[in-house]
């Protein structure tokens, strides 16, 4: 029974982790609008992000508007900018809980692991049989975005009709600590 190297187990149960944070991702996007593409002319509105709250409280947007976040977070812990409906919000922020709950994201980011990688040797080959490669769990969602501490992400977004939509951070308690505003339609 030499078939599965106790490095190959290692690799399971790590890639088990990090498609599992993927499943559910898919799992939003097919009722989920999508983030669009920016253009030279597409309005640009920065947002800070820091502990625990938003820059702004309110955003103005034009019907049919494209507009590119800009979105810097120079709190400690990771952020999250998400845009939808208050119920939707509602249930990625149980999502976002599970996550936390189970190691895929972290107060601080998301979860790294190592994985072991088999390499070819050939005959003269004096490297090591195997490699580590560091792998990020991954959790994308077609509507957010996650900005680590200390990092800048854009997100574009085009707003069809901003009515009931807001922007929030789904991350356990932080909707409830004030991260969270609207767009208002002008
Ligand atoms: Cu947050």
């Amino acid at each position: 029974m030499n078939s599965l190297s106790p490095t190959m187990l290692i690799a399971a149960l790590f890639f088990g982790t990090a498609t599992q944070g993927f499943a559910v991702a898919a799992g939003t996007e097919s009722n989920a609008p999508r983030q669009a593409q920016a253009s030279p002319s597409t309005r640009t509105v920065f947002i800070k992000l820091d502990d625990i709250s938003f820059s702004q409280k309110s955003i103005d947007v034009r019907p049919g508007e494209t507009v590119r976040f800009v979105l810097k977070n120079e709190g400690a812990l990771m952020h999250e900018f998400n845009i939808g409906r208050v119920s939707l919000q509602h249930e990625h922020q149980r999502e976002m809980a599970a996550l936390m709950q189970d190691g895929t994201l972290t107060p601080t980011g998301k979860a790294k692991s190592i994985v072991w990688r088999e390499r070819n040797t050939g005959p003269g080959d004096s490297t090591p049989p195997s490699y580590p490669e560091v792998i990020e769990a991954t959790h994308d969602d077609p509507n957010a975005v996650l900005v680590e501490p200390g990092t800048t992400k854009e997100f574009v977004w085009t707003f069809a009709d901003a009515t009931n939509l807001t922007f929030a951070c789904t991350l356990p308690g932080h909707t409830q600590a004030g991260m969270i505003g609207d767009f208002v339609m002008r």
